[in-house]
């Protein structure tokens, strides 16, 4: 078989800055959400925080070597708004930009391409206290810090993502209470999502009037499947698929949500002024795919948005995170996006898994042959959706680096490369060697058996 991935097909990899940085008080940042949430009693699995993560404000330099070893040729991360805006608003704060601007220049000398997301989920605490994405003013504070950033770093920064996972920010952090802000209430949601989108389209909008490469918006897709051919567990599948899938697509490239959200949310549903869509609405230059699992749903009688309808596969292997392996489900997510919103460029911004890895063992390496696995059938699956035609300009790996895995702490390890939570040391697990091989070989070697 011969695989052939597209000429300039960027292979890379992902992190958050919450995740990994550490240093939550350098240099003038200050205060975001996720420095109160994790300090919340209660709140984080074995009373983790980001405190020092994985030093990676420190230690970026032996990072992008690390990259560079490895072959990347894109690194995907986040700035924290609280360290270019202390306040979330007005006073910039040198050291905040002097940071990202030495990472992207030490990328840059090593060949490789920045790509960043604005906004992973850090909202400066003092917008919070003024509601923070509850908040109308949200979209304007969001635009105020984008066009700062533009016009900062445009000059070497080509491609820019807005909001990481929209869906995750308000059902997490307002429904389920798992993430910050940690509220649980369902009117806040569509509030919430409605927000995230204006200020979505407020950043675009800036964008156009001071940037001159690429902007887009990521979102997190779980295709979802009917556990049996029945009418209801269609039905499932549909609505799940609107709340989760289409909500904020549908916005950003349609112009209104899907019909079913006014069904799902009841009188939780607001009327949304239709100039919004004016806003949400803007052109954008691609759409960034996190793809970690599917769901297969079945009727759903109460509390399906707390995923009760989700059925567990007794045959599919499961990763630490309990979510299912399941390859297939990126292709079809891929040709799911053309079908829906047409042609434009893809880029998987985040796909990847945890899974218990052994200590190291002689010679220093880390054997993680079902992240290995992982990786191998889904670059296969991103192969598939290219033959079929779908414009897919990229794909990074969640994650470079071991890190904070949100409320979950260091329990779950993403990584390619572990990392000793002690010491701090790196070590690149076998995944890393075979994922710069297949870097090396611009796929070729996905072909081969593991
Ligand atoms: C991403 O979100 C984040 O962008 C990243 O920061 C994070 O570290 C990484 O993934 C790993 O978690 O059936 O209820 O278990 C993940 C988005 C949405 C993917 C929920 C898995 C499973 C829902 N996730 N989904 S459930």
């Amino acid at each position: 078989m011969a695989l052939r991935f597209p000429d300039g097909f960027l292979w890379g990899c992902a992190t958050a800055a919450y995740q990994i940085e550490g240093a939550p008080e350098a240099d003038g940042k200050g205060p975001s959400i996720w420095d109160r949430f994790v300090h919340t009693p209660g709140l984080m699995q074995d009373g983790a925080t980001g405190d020092v993560a994985c030093d990676h404000y420190h230690r970026f330099r032996e990072d992008v070597a690390l990259m560079k070893q490895l072959g990347m040729q894109a690194y995907r991360f986040s700035l924290s708004w609280s360290r270019i805006l202390p306040e979330g608003a007005g006073r910039v704060n040198p050291g905040g930009l002097a940071f990202y601007s030495d990472l992207i220049d030490e990328l840059l000398a090593h060949g490789i391409e920045p790509i960043i997301t604005l906004y992973h989920w850090d909202l400066p605490a003092v917008l919070e206290d003024q509601g923070g994405w509850l908040n109308r003013a949200s979209s304007q504070w969001f635009a105020d810090y984008a066009r700062i950033v533009f016009e900062a770093f445009d000059g070497r920064v080509k491609t820019w993502a807005t909001i990481n996972e929209p869906w995750v920010i308000s059902h997490e952090g307002y429904l389920r209470g798992t993430l910050a802000p940690g509220h649980r209430n369902l009117f806040e949601v569509p509030l919430v999502s409605h927000n995230l989108m204006r200020a979505h389209g407020a950043a675009v909008q800036a964008y156009r009037e001071v940037g001159h490469h690429a902007i887009g918006l990521v979102v997190n897709i779980e295709p979802k499947y009917p556990a049996t051919p029945s009418e209801a567990d269609a039905a499932a599948a549909h609505r799940a698929s609107a709340y989760m899938n289409a909500q904020y697509l549908d916005a950003a490239l349609l112009g209104h949500y899907p019909p079913e959200l006014r069904e799902i949310f009841g009188e939780a549903w607001p009327e949304h002024d239709p100039a919004d869509f004016d806003l949400i609405r803007q052109p954008l230059d691609f759409i960034g795919v996190n793809y970690y699992t599917r769901a297969v749903t079945r009727r759903d009688d109460h509390d399906w948005l707390l995923q009760a309808g989700v059925v567990r596969q007794t045959q599919a292997t499961y990763s630490e995170t309990h979510w299912e392996v399941f390859a297939q489900g990126l292709t079809d997510t891929l040709e799911w996006v053309r079908e829906r919103y047409g042609d434009i460029p893809l880029y998987i911004t985040e796909n990847g898994a945890a899974f218990f890895d052994p200590p190291k063992a002689e010679g220093g390496r880390i054997r993680d042959p079902l992240r290995t696995d992982y990786l191998q059938k889904h670059l296969l699956a991103v192969h598939a959706a290219i033959t079929q035609g779908v414009d897919i300009r990229g794909y990074m790996v969640w994650s470079l680096l071991d890190n904070l895995e949100w409320s979950q702490g260091y329990s779950k390890r993403f990584g390619i490369v572990h990392v000793n939570f002690e010491t701090l040391e790196r070590t690149p697990k076998d995944s890393a060697r075979y994922y710069a091989q297949a870097i090396a070989r611009h796929g070729a070697i996905l072909a081969e058996p593991l």
